[in-house]
């Protein structure tokens, strides 16, 4: 549970901040706003977000699932607490860091924008906790393993393990940007630091992080989400495909988010356009599964027709409609996904709003919305204290739903008519055609209010749950059964030594040559740069 607070109170946090964001991009006229807050902001808001939030809930969320699945002891505890402390130090540094207004770099951290050291040794100590997580996963996986030599593992922990290998793949270019270009840079060892090579690591690490958040909700689509509704997981192999497809082309898909940086040639750029497409293909095979497992639950409970299984869905329910509204809205996430990953679309929509437009519909909402939603199911099932205010839970989905809509929509099409995402002012200074852009910013003011009430919903009701004194029998966490009973063998899809091996390879291939001639290039580097 300790995870899981401190991924509540960072959430809550970053609400706070980004509701002043939407208000001060409309141009509302709010005390204490300026570009430097507005920055600060920013940054607080992505690093909280998107690497505190989820980090936490994800370390939280494997160590309920690895209980649970495995059906023995959970192995090194106490080192997963050591894992824990280190993440929750790392996470101090950083937020006090930024806080304290020292560390304006936004959460992609790109030089020659430079921080204080404390904010890089702090990000790098939030990755080194996570890796002690990953530690004990495995050792847990490996010890069932070596119990159930033949057996196939259970799909949740499946998903699980393949969030683990995406997450150390791709924290090694992180790593590597913290340990030999950013701290010796920030610590004023070095004078000067290669943008484009810290670009290019970061992105090794940036694209598989948004894995790192979707495999753990994909997880819980797959084997937790058909259960809970009344009906049985459609396909089994499917969903292990999914999982081992996502470790072999996760990382070397970086360039797409490079398309527009020089210093890179356009055929490496093409390679990684390619594998981006190939990483489609999961999402659809999840979307086909999920889908029909939700309709074998509806068939279940006597639907006929062709669609009116979906009104037996339990829509009142806050944990099945989070995810079925994460689910909706990865749809629309995936298709602005695409264009943003074609060599000659991107061009149009790179750093405009609708890239944020675009990511607050994925992470923001199929990842954030069912770990909310997963919350009100864990929460009562862990602590052993029912719900506290259901009704306002069971809106809360939907609050979030209409008002990510209303933010997002805008955000993309603001951005198609060329408005700038991160910028404090979009008056500029009463251009006509930025004053086309400000009727809509209003209206993704809106959605940002209706979004943190929604936010501060969710924060309500896991707060009072915690806090309560009730008490009940705790229901056990239950998993879905596969349509078809499980092969008695262990499937080639468990085999994820032989899965690692060739990802690596894969990477070796994406980036070892760019990597090489980016090295061996004369480089000149560039001074720090603090604008605010
Ligand atoms: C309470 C609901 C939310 C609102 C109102 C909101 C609003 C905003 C706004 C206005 C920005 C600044 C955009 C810009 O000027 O470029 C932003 C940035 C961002 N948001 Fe959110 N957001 C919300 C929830 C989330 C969630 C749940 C996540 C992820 C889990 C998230 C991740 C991010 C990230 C990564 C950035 C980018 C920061 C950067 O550019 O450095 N947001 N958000
Ligand atoms: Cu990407």
């Amino acid at each position: 549970m300790a995870h899981f607070w401190v991924a509540f109170a960072s959430f809550g946090v970053a609400a706070m901040m980004a509701v002043m964001q939407a208000l001060s991009r409309a141009n509302a006229a709010l005390p204490f706003r300026s570009p430097q807050i507005f920055y600060l902001s920013v940054t607080a808001h992505g690093v909280l977000m998107a690497l505190v939030f989820t980090t936490f809930f994800i370390m939280g969320l494997g160590y309920v699932i690895a209980r649970t699945t495995l059906g023995r002891e959970l192995l090194s505890e106490r080192l997963g607490w050591i894992g824990f402390v280190i993440a929750l130090v790392g996470t101090v540094l950083t937020a006090g860091t930024i806080l304290a207004g020292e560390a304006t770099v936004l959460y992609t951290f790109y030089p020659p924008l430079k921080a204080h050291p404390l904010f890089y040794i702090g990000a790098t100590l939030l990755v080194v906790g996570s890796w002690v997580w990953c530690l004990v996963m495995l050792r847990c996986y490996r010890a069932w393993r070596r119990e159930h030599p033949d057996e196939p593992v259970p799909v949740a922990m499946h998903g699980i393990v393949a969030t683990v290998i995406v997450w150390l793949l791709a924290t090694i270019g992180v790593a590597a940007e913290m340990l030999f270009l950013l701290i010796p840079w920030s610590l004023g060892l070095k004078e000067t630091v290669d943008p484009v090579l810290a670009r290019t690591l970061f992105w090794w690490f940036g694209h598989p992080l948004v894995y790192f958040w979707l495999l753990p909700a994909y997880a819980l689509w797959y084997s937790v989400l058909p259960r809970a509704v009344g009906g049985k997981l459609f396909s089994d192999p499917l969903a292990r495909v999914v999982f081992i497809l996502f470790i072999l082309f996760s990382t070397p898909v970086g360039f797409h988010h490079q398309f527009m940086d020089p210093g890179i040639p356009t055929g490496w750029k093409l390679f990684h356009t390619v594998n981006t497409y190939a990483i489609l293909l999961p999402s659809f095979i999840t979307a086909f599964t999920v889908i029909a497992s939700l309709e074998v639950a509806g068939r279940l409970k006597g639907a006929t027709g062709w669609f009116d299984w979906i009104g037996k869905l339990p829509w009142r329910e806050p944990f099945f409609s989070s995810i079925a509204l994460a689910m909706l809205t990865f749809a629309l996430g995936g298709f602005g996904g695409a264009i943003n990953a074609a060599f000659g679309m991107n061009s149009m929509v790179h750093n405009t709003a609708w890239v944020q437009g675009h990511f607050h519909l994925t992470v923001g909402t199929a990842v954030a919305l069912t770990f909310m939603g997963t919350s009100y199911y864990l929460l009562p099932r862990l602590t052993g204290k029912p719900l506290k205010f259901p009704s306002l839970a069971s809106v809360q989905p939907y609050l979030w739903f209409v008002g990510m809509m209303t933010f997002s929509i805008v955000n993309h099409a603001t951005g198609l008519t060329g408005m700038p995402r991160r910028i404090y002012d979009a008056s500029y200074g009463g251009h006509p055609i930025a004053q086309a852009w400000q009727a809509w910013t209003g209206l993704s003011a809106l959605g940002g209010v209706i979004l943190f009430v929604s936010a501060m919903s969710f924060v309500l009701v896991v707060v009072a749950t915690g806090l309560s004194r009730e008490r009940q029998e705790a229901e056990p966490i239950l998993y879905a059964e596969p349509l078809e009973p499980l092969p008695r063998r262990r499937p080639v899809w468990d085999r994820f030594g032989l899965w690692t091996a060739i990802a690596v390879l894969l990477i070796i291939a994406a980036y070892g040559y760019p990597l090489w001639s980016l090295i061996n290039m004369e480089r000149f580097g560039s001074p720090g740069f603090q604008p605010f």
